[in-house]
């Protein structure tokens, strides 16, 4: 008996770690650098979230004009169009067509040494989705994605 109440109190606490986790993933960090790279390949976030914020740092030292980078997210189905749209809006619009409904979140375009963050509602995504955080900068999309996981 007692060996049942503390395996039934460590599920609870497996539990309870887990709920903590999904509910506090509002926030994905990136980091590019001047090889064309993010740090990550793939990121998790909650629809839950009120707010969810993107924070990209360019840890490298070319200037945004050369190796720019900023961060967009959307279904994955959209990135292609997306990026291909961005570059007819060029560097002024950050390389994202302004308005563009397919565009969940985007920041602009950082150079490095530089930091930005954007935020967006959570209700936004769908748990579950197929969603992309990619770079619209020319070229980069290729090498520059990953996969983001979207929980509850
Ligand atoms: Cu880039």
């Amino acid at each position: 008996m007692k060996i049942l109440s503390v395996s039934l109190l460590c599920l609870g606490l497996l539990g309870a770690t887990g709920v903590s986790q999904a509910a506090g993933n509002c926030t994905i960090s990136l980091k590019g650098d001047d090889a064309m790279k993010f740090d990550l390949k793939t990121a998790t976030v909650s629809a839950a979230c009120s707010s969810i914020t993107v924070e990209l740092t360019h840890a490298g030292k070319l200037p945004a004009a050369a190796m720019g980078h900023n961060v967009v997210i959307s279904a994955t189905k959209d990135m292609d169009a997306i990026a291909r749209d961005g570059i007819k809006a060029g560097v002024a619009n950050n390389y994202v067509t302004k308005g563009d409904a397919r565009v969940i979140a985007a920041t602009t375009l950082v150079g490095g040494g530089e930091k930005i963050k954007v935020s967006f509602p959570g209700k936004k995504l769908t748990a579950g989705g197929d969603y992309t955080f990619f770079c619209s900068f020319p070229g980069h999309s290729m090498l520059m994605k990953g996969k983001l996981t979207v929980t509850k």
